[in-house]
């Protein structure tokens, strides 16, 4: 070989052994709790299994259901030729935020009507969240230390939504696996003594993962003790419509903190209740004090969204508007909610029924049929929950929270057994 060659040679060789190391000290990450279950279920050939692991409704055959008014909104959109594929502007399509909004605020909201909301579309609830806690890191007064207070437990992703940003997620109590219900004294004891203008996340309504929501009363006393001591609050609010059945009743502590003056951003999706989970539908809603404020929040929101999106996407939102500005839809989707949250009602009593009157199966199965929305925090142990995966291939997150929707009338004998099973150590 040449010299020359051989200097080549050992260029190139040299180059691709410096890129070949280039990620060594990039460590291996553990897979998404809740996706990878998903993943597993999906390449599980047992003919009984079953997916109680994401949040995502399913219907009675165990299929994903398109919600008959979304069919009908998609053949309106088909059928509207003028429709192009332009960009959005950067906060997105104005009638659907303009909608959004009311849907969370109530169409009588005096913050809206003041001009105190900035609504941004976003990518989804995840969307939502990101931004809301972007803006806080950038924008918020802080005084101390950048931290938000996350209920315990909470959705998986959240602690990891607000560390991307750089605050620091810390837990308040809120569960009390004795009761199987909420911890409200030790809940309210962190908002009392956790640092004036505190923030702290609060799930609007149908708890992830608990199914476990404050009684209006509770609410009441959340605010006043917000109020109080200027805590921040930062509401994540992606299942309205599930809790109840009702949107309108699933909105009422948003509604009544933004009544009574909590200052306060809500991060909004439509994957759920709209059915529309791929398409990543959501949006941002930050009230601010004066409608002078929300003009400069809005801007820097526009600022911070056109960096890391640009502007968000249409056919979600165009489907949502639709839903929402159209009075027929409108009523049409909440029929269509009603079904789904019935559906999941019926089957927490079912499930309620076999465990308790059938299999007789140790222990109080009350939350079973007590808990809200599309989870039960079923109280087993994360043994219990491996034991059900790996043995009776029933996939659920290792916290004991079972997606209720992933139960049907075909496999909820086969569920409730395993669980029985589970629960007296035979699994
Ligand atoms: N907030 C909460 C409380 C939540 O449970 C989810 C999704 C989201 C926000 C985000 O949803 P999006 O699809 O971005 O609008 N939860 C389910 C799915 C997931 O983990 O992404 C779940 O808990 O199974």
């Amino acid at each position: 070989m040449t010299d020359r060659l051989k200097q080549v040679v050992n260029h190139v060789s040299s180059s691709n052994k410096m890129s070949n190391d280039l990620w060594q000290n990039v460590p291996l990450a553990p897979p998404d709790s809740i996706f990878k279950l998903t993943a597993a279920y999906k390449a599980d050939p047992f003919e009984n299994k079953v997916n109680l692991g994401v949040g995502a409704y399913r219907d009675d055959d165990n299929k994903p259901w398109v919600l008959p008014v979304v069919r009908k909104a998609e053949q309106i959109l088909l059928n509207t030729p003028s429709l192009d594929h332009e960009y959005l502007p950067i906060t997105g399509l104005p009638e659907f935020t303009a909608a959004a909004a009311k849907l969370i605020l109530g169409p009588d909201s005096p913050a809206i009507a003041g001009g105190r909301v900035t609504t941004v579309q976003t990518i989804s609830g995840t969307g939502a969240n990101h931004l809301g806690a972007l803006f806080l890191e950038r924008f918020f007064p802080w005084s101390g230390n950048k931290e938000i207070y996350l209920s315990d437990p909470t959705w998986a992703n959240h602690p990891a939504i607000f560390k991307n940003v750089g605050i620091v997620p810390r837990t308040y109590p809120y569960y009390d696996p004795k009761t199987i219900g909420l911890d409200f004294d030790g809940y309210m004891n962190a908002l009392k003594t956790a640092p004036n203008n505190s923030i702290f996340l609060i799930h609007a309504c149908a708890h992830n993962p608990t199914g476990v929501d404050p009684t209006r009363e509770q609410w009441n006393e959340i605010a006043a003790v917000m109020l109080d001591k200027g805590h921040y609050g930062f509401f994540d609010c992606a299942y309205q419509g599930f809790a109840s059945g009702n949107l309108d009743n699933d909105a009422w502590a948003v509604r009544e903190f933004v009544k009574k003056g909590v200052n306060m951003l809500i991060c909004q999706s439509f994957a759920k209740n709209a059915g529309l989970y791929g398409e990543r539908v959501g949006a941002l809603h930050v009230i601010s004090s004066s409608k002078e404020a929300a003009e400069r929040v809005k801007s820097q929101l526009s600022v911070l969204q056109r960096s890391e999106i640009s502007n968000p996407p249409t056919y979600g939102a165009r489907i949502v508007n639709l839903i929402l500005n159209d009075a027929g839809l409108f009523e049409e989707w909440k029929r269509d909610i009603a079904t789904m949250a019935g559906r999941i009602i019926d089957m927490r009593k079912q499930l309620y029924k076999v465990l308790t009157e059938e299999l007789k199966t140790p222990g109080n199965w009350d939350h079973i049929v007590n808990q809200i929305g599309m989870f039960s925090f079923t109280g087993i142990t994360p043994q219990q929950s491996q034991a059900l995966v790996e043995k009776a291939h029933v996939y659920m997150t290792a916290n004991g929270r079972i997606s209720m929707t992933g139960l049907n009338r075909k496999n909820l004998g086969y569920f409730a057994e395993s669980l029985d099973k589970a629960v007296r150590g035979q699994l």
